[in-house]
């Protein structure tokens, strides 16, 4: 009886619900989707006006964005495009199978490509396109693991041989190989954008997508309407770097860029959420940062069910399903699908009773299915207000069959045997016989097949073949001695700090006729820290829609002026943005054609610590330019303490080749290294950054030196600038000095003279890191070039006639100058700031740190009294004079 009456209320509802689901249909056939959804707001407007609270969600149900009446009828030849695709994915697994057995544990990925082949095919066919000579090309950073997909298209347009994929991963092969992954800096001709490093492709894209409307508004180039296209990973989205600039590509209306996320569901451990469902995690977050967001989950097949279903109950199947329990559809075969997925409710059953189980094990996912996928990527280009995100449903290893497909350990499978090969073969018609099969060899159609003829013709209309880097420029900025004259004659009796002069040298770049406009400031919220305000007026902060607002200080003569013409990046609060800008700006020459001249100025603590890796991948990216770490040196910034206080920047600055690091202490020498890096990277063409530390100390900027050598030496890292003034004197000391503690060195000589009698010469450090690299490479030469005349290190050379001894100290970590220690004549005392900042004065921190000018002369006394040179006691007679504490703190531990 009871059961009786629940049945009849259960029906009642279901005859409810159907009413509803029909008015609804209703209203969409008479009056349209417009309607619907203000009937739908209307309702909720209502219910909350009664109190019923509708939890916030920024989801849609499960199912394709897209419906299936709304798809664009696909334009290609379906099936030819699958054989081009079938023989893609062949020789994809192939190259990684063989590279692999040649060298066991070389490494590379199948099943990446595996599950992206349909997104990069449909791109390839119908959407990205090449540079022309008036259109340069859509930017596409591809998926970096699925990297043997583009090396596996590019041999069958043409651009690869048979050769150039057996050695995929062998790269110092003698004729050279493919690298494992997209790098500029490995394959100049090829790879535009590294996109390995998890996170950064994300970031890079909106802010690249950002810098060519900068570059329109800014009048560099014209508008063209190229894309910006992303192919993400699923598990890739974790990292913070994807997600943390979406707003701003919303914020921007970044109309021009596309993500594309290929939704396998799987990571390299195990599932991405396997207690949950990414696509609608992901969904959720663009939608609420203001994204066009289209899901293509299901294929086609799935499509018609839902289509036949009348009951809701498919949505809600589809909603509850976990991606844990989705892998296992994939993995197990139809009669599994059938019981446990639509065997839930019963009228799912009888909805799939007429498909038999290998049919329901075969029903496809929307990212392997083109007409979705088309219908998506047709959307995504006809958006014109707001960036788009394509959340797209495939399989990790899709077709490896037992070797992988959709398994956990799919991620690292790298060898398939020869059945599993066979499979493969057969799975997607590859034209490789049994006896052959074990080779794996890689196939290429006749060049007259339908299929060559076709994926010609469909790059030749899209302009040609893709990825392809345009190296190389046309010099610029061969003329820029007068630009820096004014700086090498000193600041008279102005105090400057070299940050100011910095500043100044920016601001007249900025004004210069020829290169004013290739100037791009750009800024982490850190400006008026820097004193760049005064660039705020006269450059204007860069805003696409201009300045809506009247700005509170617009009276003041430094007031926040945004422009649509504005040159200044200002990026807020992101060191991580700053840098994706500074790619996108350093990597202009090739990748836009135009050299823009990026001077990223940030906080020296928050440069290559916090963003190291985008600092690599700028590196790789081939990008010019120059870092500028501003407060730096970590007892010259006073005050700040523990987390601002940079004593290390340059040592990060060691691991990349391409950067060339210096610590400058007075203008001129600053003017000099910039002077230095635009004739290097803008007139000779170098891939080169550069990056310079400045300081918030002011004092007088001396003049340069005379003498022939000083400008060469602030370049090679090193020159004489105070030679002793005491003549007679029978010990010598060399202090060397970089950065502010500079003049502590100086102090030191004049104490080292007047007191002590010791005649010292002072030496400018400008560059350890330079000193070092030159130092290695004579080494690493002459080790491998025995027999022939042996190459002398520039800092050997320099101090060869040198006698006595020799301190340095900095304000950055004792390594630094101990790096080149062994190339020294005589022994080298290093001091330097190891250990965490603290807030307190200048002095207060360098004695410290024990580098102000005292250390520095007992550091000389010391090692002159162990080479017998000096009295016995005038060390202790020293550091008594110099009022220096043995038992103060020391800074490496307290
Ligand atoms: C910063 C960083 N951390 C770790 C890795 C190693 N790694 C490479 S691919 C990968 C898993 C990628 O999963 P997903 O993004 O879902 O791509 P899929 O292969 O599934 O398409 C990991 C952990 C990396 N390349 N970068
Ligand atoms: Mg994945």
């Amino acid at each position: 009886m009871a059961t009786d009456i629940q049945k009849s209320a259960n029906d009642l509802l279901d005859i409810e619900n159907s009413e509803w689901r029909e008015s609804l249909d209703y209203v969409l056939q008479t009056q349209g989707g417009e309607r619907v959804r203000e009937l739908l707001r209307l309702l909720q407007v209502r219910a909350q006006e009664q109190g019923v609270s509708i939890p916030f969600t920024a989801n849609t149900p499960y199912i394709n964005t897209i419906p299936r009446d709304k798809q664009p009828v696909y334009p290609g030849n379906r099936e030819i495009e699958r054989r081009i695709k079938s023989i893609i994915r062949w020789n994809a697994m192939a190259m990684v199978v063989r590279a692999n057995r040649e060298k066991s544990g070389i490494g590379g990925h199948i099943s990446t490509y595996a599950s992206v082949a349909t997104l990069w095919e449909v791109g390839f066919n119908h959407f990205w396109r090449g540079r022309t000579d008036d259109f340069l090309g859509d930017m596409v950073y591809f998926q970096g693991h699925a990297a043997p997909g583009v090396y596996a298209r590019a041999f069958l347009e043409g651009r690869l041989t048979k050769e150039d994929l057996e050695r995929f991963r062998n790269e110092l092969a003698p004729e050279g190989g493919l690298s494992s992954y997209p790098h500029p800096f490995l394959m100049p001709e090829f790879w535009e954008f590294p996109t390995v490093s998890m996170g950064l492709t994300a970031l890079s894209a909106i802010y690249q997508a950002r810098f060519n409307h900068y570059l329109v508004d800014r009048g560099l180039r014209k508008s063209s309407g190229r894309k910006v296209w992303a192919m993400l990973g699923d598990g890739e989205m974790d990292e913070p770097e994807s997600l943390g600039a979406i707003t701003l590509a919303s914020r921007e209306k970044l109309n021009n860029l596309i993500f594309v996320v290929n939704c396998n569901l799987q990571r390299l451990d195990g599932p991405v959420r396997g207690n949950g469902k990414i696509i609608q995690e992901l969904e959720a977050a663009f939608r609420g940062a203001g994204w066009n967001v289209v899901k293509v989950i299901w294929g086609d097949d799935w499509d018609q069910l839902l289509e036949k279903d009348d009951t809701g109950l498919l949505v809600r199947r589809m909603d509850e399903v976990l991606d844990g329990e989705m892998q296992h559809f994939t993995l197990k075969k139809g009669d599994y699908v059938r019981e446990h997925f639509f065997g839930k409710y019963p009228p799912l059953l009888k909805l799939v009773e007429n498909y038999s189980d290998e049919h329901l094990g075969r029903l496809t996912r929307g990212g392997h299915d083109p007409d979705k996928v088309y219908a998506a990527y047709s959307n995504a280009i006809s958006q014109t207000e707001m960036p788009t995100v394509i959340l797209a449903h495939t399989i990790k290893g899709y077709g490896l069959g037992e070797a992988g497909e959709g398994k956990n350990i799919t991620h690292s499978q790298k060898k398939l045997n020869e059945d599993e090969l066979k499979e493969f073969r057969t799975r997607f018609n590859i034209p490789v016989s049994d006896h052959e099969i074990a080779e794996a060899p890689f196939y290429r159609p006749a060049e007259d097949s339908p299929e060559m003829q076709y994926l010609k013709e469909r790059r030749a209309a899209l302009g040609g073949s893709l990825p392809k880097r345009f190296p190389g420029k046309d010099p610029i900025a061969c003329q820029t001695d007068g630009l820096i004259r004014e700086y090498l004659d000193g600041s008279g009796d102005r105090e400057l700090a070299t940050t100011m002069a910095y500043v100044h040298m920016l601001a007249k770049l900025l004004r210069d006729p020829e290169l004013g406009k290739l100037i791009v400031p750009i800024v982490p919220d850190e400006a008026r820290t820097f004193g760049m305000e005064a660039l705020f007026r006269q450059a204007g902060i860069y805003s696409h829609v201009g300045q809506l607002y009247e700005p509170v200080d617009k009276a003041s003569l430094l007031h926040y002026n945004e422009k649509k013409t504005g040159a200044i990046l200002e990026e807020g609060l992101s060191e991580a943005g700053s840098m994706a800008s500074f790619i996108a700006a350093g990597t202009a020459h090739s990748n836009n054609g135009v050299q823009t001249i990026p001077f990223y100025t940030f906080y020296s603590m928050f440069g290559f610590q916090r963003v190291g890796d985008l600092i690599w991948q700028a590196c790789d990216s081939r990008a010019r330019g120059f870092l500028i770490g501003a407060t730096s040196g970590r007892t010259t910034l006073a005050g700040e303490g523990l987390q601002h206080q940079d004593g290390h920047s340059h040592v990060l600055a060691l691991t990349s080749t391409r950067i060339k690091a210096y610590d400058p202490a007075f203008a001129y020498e600053m003017a000099v290294i910039v002077h230095n890096g635009l004739t290097r990277m803008y007139c000779q063409q170098e891939d080169l950054i550069y990056y310079i530390t400045v300081m918030n100390e002011t004092y007088l900027m001396p003049p340069m030196p005379k003498g022939k050598d000083v400008r060469d030496g602030i370049i090679r890292g090193m020159y004489r600038f105070r030679p002793a003034s005491l003549k007679k004197s029978k010990a010598k000391a060399h202090l060397l000095g970089s950065g502010a503690i500079l003049n502590e060195a100086l102090k030191a000589q004049e104490l080292l003279e007047k007191t002590y009698k010791i005649a010292s010469d002072v030496w400018s450090v400008t560059s350890y890191k330079e000193l070092y690299t030159d130092a290695i490479e004579c080494e690493r030469w002459n080790l491998i070039n025995s027999g022939k005349k042996a190459r002398v290190p520039y800092v050997q050379q320099l101090l060869a006639k040198e006698q006595g001894v020799f301190v340095a100290a900095s304000d950055y970590m004792k390594v630094l100058p101990a790096s080149v220690a062994q190339w020294f004549p005589g022994p080298l005392h290093c001091l330097g700031t190891d250990g965490f900042g603290r807030s307190d004065g200048r002095d207060e921190l360098r004695d410290f740190f024990e580098v102000d000018y005292r250390y520095i002369a007992i550091a000389a006394l010391k090692q002159l009294d162990a080479a017998g040179e000096i009295e016995p006691g005038t060390v202790t007679r020293a550091i008594k004079e110099l009022n220096i504490n043995s038992g103060k703190l020391n800074p490496h531990n307290d």
